[in-house]
């Protein structure tokens, strides 16, 4: 019976040793993603160009484009489902990143879909820059951006019209890769 005993005792133990061996490597294994950049490349018959980043602070996301080679205005500026920029209209990259199923919407709503980030604004030179901290978007988990694609269209995004803002062709897009 004591021998018993101390046999189950011992394989406990050995249980825990290896559990208390193995979870540090497992948690080493999952490093968490800290920044994001795509870089812009214009679709067929557009000379759109520039770079966005996408850095995690404790706010959220920070969200910073700089980008040329636009027509003077507003223009819609969204997360798409995939990063598949094959096509040359860049229609390959599919619609806006929804994973929660919820309607076309600005990016301060609460009920949008994740990749709705609104407009970019180009001066008269065509050069626009944008600079947001977003708390829906995220580098890691469920999500994720990583791998989807940033478009930027020709028009501007209404905000009401659904599924897509109105924003009419893709003029530029890049598929968002991890950064250093
Ligand atoms: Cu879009
Ligand atoms: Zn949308």
């Amino acid at each position: 019976m004591l021998k018993k005993a101390s046999a189950i005792i011992v394989v406990i133990l050995v249980i825990f040793t290896l559990i208390w061996i193995c979870c540090p490597i497992t948690e080493r294994q999952v490093a968490t993603v800290e920044k994001a950049i795509v870089v812009i490349q214009p679709a067929q018959g557009y000379n759109v160009s520039g770079k966005v980043t996408f850095t995690n602070i404790e706010e959220g996301i920070k969200i910073s484009a700089d980008i040329q080679g636009l027509t003077p205005g507003k223009h819609g500026f969204h997360i798409h489902e995939f990063g598949d920029l094959s096509a040359k209209d860049f229609t390959s990259a599919g619609g806006h990143f929804n994973p929660m199923e919820k309607p076309h919407g600005r990016p301060q709503d609460k009920n949008r879909h994740v990749g709705d980030l609104g407009n970019i604004v180009a001066d008269s030179t065509g050069t626009a820059q944008y600079e947001r901290v977003d708390k829906m978007i995220s580098l890691n988990g469920i999500y994720s951006i990583l791998g989807r694609a940033i478009i930027i269209h020709k028009n501007e995004d209404d905000f009401v019209s659904q599924p897509t803002g109105n924003a009419g062709p893709r003029v530029a897009g890049g598929v968002i890769g991890i950064a250093q």
